[in-house]
């Protein structure tokens, strides 16, 4: 059975041409900044798997069908050279990209009307009843994880797999190729307003993270980031296991990872940087704790500036901070407010860099919102994008006023960034932009 897996968790997106300006300044200077933190190493590539096809494409593969993991933008030339029509053709898809992904179904059933095609992936799984409600051309809707998820693309029971449960040699491209993204624990135990990531459920997966299998392929100082929403979940003991395995594997990595401010303490530090945790990076949405308490975000601003404090004086981590602006309750005031908090730490190095986004509301089947807080004005999927103008208008702020505040806050960011690192304008310019992959798809 030949089944076709495909990769449409990125996209090619055109941005503002001011938010491109103020973003090209940003990776010229945090190309500056994280050599002078983490030295000589090898920057992130471009380009990205999405591990959560690859485990399904993996599970497949172990148990015989023939698989193809292909992106997205090269689906439409890979069918063409195809001389039996696939059995199946699944998408994992999230939020913005489903609607593309609808619109392929309804272009390549016309080609293959035998063809079975799938919906999986990070969208279906919060909002199933919506998104078939919304996008019902797609024969199934693939909802879960794992074997459970696979079972379904295929229609047929499978045989369980033993780990390793990623096999990096499906993908299209050598794993040098991409920026490295692991994990060692899927799930969040907590419940913040409007994040998805609390739907995922809990189950530990890699203990080293992946790390034994890395150090086999890839140089020393590559950049490896685990993407956990909180790495091993926020639970202490986990979180030591999982450095512990790491540490044994003896590798030479720069490991990145996301934390909860409020759960780090000095063992859990002293923990990350025996296992090679070169940066850290920490959600900071606001730095108005009413406004965090509104969205069910416990953490407040005084226990964030006690974790940084606490990072520096233990580590020579890089520590980011990870910003969303537009949080039901937002306000011209409590967005200057915040603006003004990640002034103070960056001029004052206590932080190595502010990354911020717009808040995003992802439609989940649940999802209420009171009249008054937050008014969906753009219901088009593909604009529901971090890096847009908001899709939605807050009671005191329209989607307008959000995004010029974004873009003030970005250049804001920009000149406090090269002020607190004493960074000389003239040679900003002969700088190369820092590989990330928002540099590919928006510059
Ligand atoms: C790593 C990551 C990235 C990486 C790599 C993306 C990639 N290629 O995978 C980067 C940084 C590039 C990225 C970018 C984006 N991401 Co992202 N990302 C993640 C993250 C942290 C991990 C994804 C993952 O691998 N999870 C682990 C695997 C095992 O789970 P999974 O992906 O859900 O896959 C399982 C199931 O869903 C299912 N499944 C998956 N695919 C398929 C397909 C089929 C056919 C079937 C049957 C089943 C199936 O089985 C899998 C295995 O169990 C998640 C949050 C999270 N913790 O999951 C967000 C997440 C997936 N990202 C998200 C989003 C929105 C984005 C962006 C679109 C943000 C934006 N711009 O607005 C961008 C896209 C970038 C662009 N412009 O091109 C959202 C998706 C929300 C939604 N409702 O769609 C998430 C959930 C984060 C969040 N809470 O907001 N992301
Ligand atoms: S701690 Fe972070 S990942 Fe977990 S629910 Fe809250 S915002 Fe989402």
């Amino acid at each position: 059975m030949k089944v076709i897996l495909v990769d449409a968790t990125t996209y090619d997106k055109d941005i503002d041409p001011r938010l491109r300006d103020l973003k090209r300044r940003y990776f010229k200077i945090k190309n500056i900044v994280r050599y002078t933190r983490l030295g000589e190493h090898i920057p992130p590539k471009q380009k990205t798997y999405a591990m959560g096809l690859l485990r399904i494409a993996t599970i497949l593969y172990y148990n015989g069908y023939d698989v193809k993991y292909i992106e997205f933008k090269n689906l439409e030339e890979y069918l063409l050279t195809l001389e039996i029509p696939p059995d199946v053709i699944a998408f994992s898809a999230v939020c913005p990209t489903v609607p593309g992904c609808s619109e392929a179904v309804d272009k390549y059933r016309l080609l293959f009307p035998t063809t079975r095609f799938v919906l999986g992936g990070a969208q279906l799984n919060v909002a199933p009843i919506t998104t078939q409600k919304l996008f019902g051309n797609f024969d199934v809707y693939a909802v879960g994880f794992d074997a459970a998820a696979a079972e379904q693309i295929v229609g047929a029971e499978l045989m369980p797999i033993e780990r390793p449960y990623a096999e990096f040699g499906l993908l299209p491209d050598k794993i040098s190729e991409y920026a490295i993204n692991t994990f060692s624990t899927l799930g969040c135990p907590f419940t913040c307003n409007y994040c998805q990531d609390r739907l995922i459920p809990y189950c530990p997966v890699y203990d080293d993270g992946n790390i034994s299998f890395f150090k086999e392929h890839l140089p020393p100082r590559t950049c490896v980031h685990f993407f956990d929403s909180v790495l091993g979940a926020g639970n202490s003991k986990r979180i030591e296991t999982i450095c512990g395995k790491i540490k044994e594997t003896g590798h030479e990595f720069i490991l990145s990872c996301d934390f909860r401010a409020d759960l780090i303490n000095e063992r859990t530090i002293e923990n990350m940087v025996k296992a090679g945790f070169r940066e850290i990076r920490l959600g900071a949405e606001s730095a108005d704790d009413e406004l965090l308490l509104h969205n069910k975000r416990a953490l407040k601003t005084s226990r964030l500036m006690k974790a940084i404090q606490m990072i520096r004086n233990n580590s020579d981590m890089y520590i980011s901070l990870y910003s969303a602006i537009g949080f039901p309750g937002s306000t011209m005031k409590n967005i200057n407010a915040t603006t003004s908090l990640f002034t103070t730490l960056l001029e004052e190095r206590m932080i190595d860099e502010v990354k911020n986004c717009v808040f995003v509301p992802y439609p989940f089947d649940e999802q209420r919102f009171s009249e008054k807080d937050l008014i969906i004005h753009d219901h088009d999927w593909r604009n529901y994008d971090r890096q847009s103008v908001p899709v939605y208008d807050l009671a005191e702020l329209n989607g307008q006023d959000i995004w010029d505040m974004f873009l003030s806050m970005t250049d804001t960011i920009n000149n406090s960034w090269i002020k607190g690192f004493s960074i000389d304008e003239s040679i900003l310019e002969e700088q190369p932009l820092y590989g990330e992959y928002i540099v590919d798809k928006y510059i």
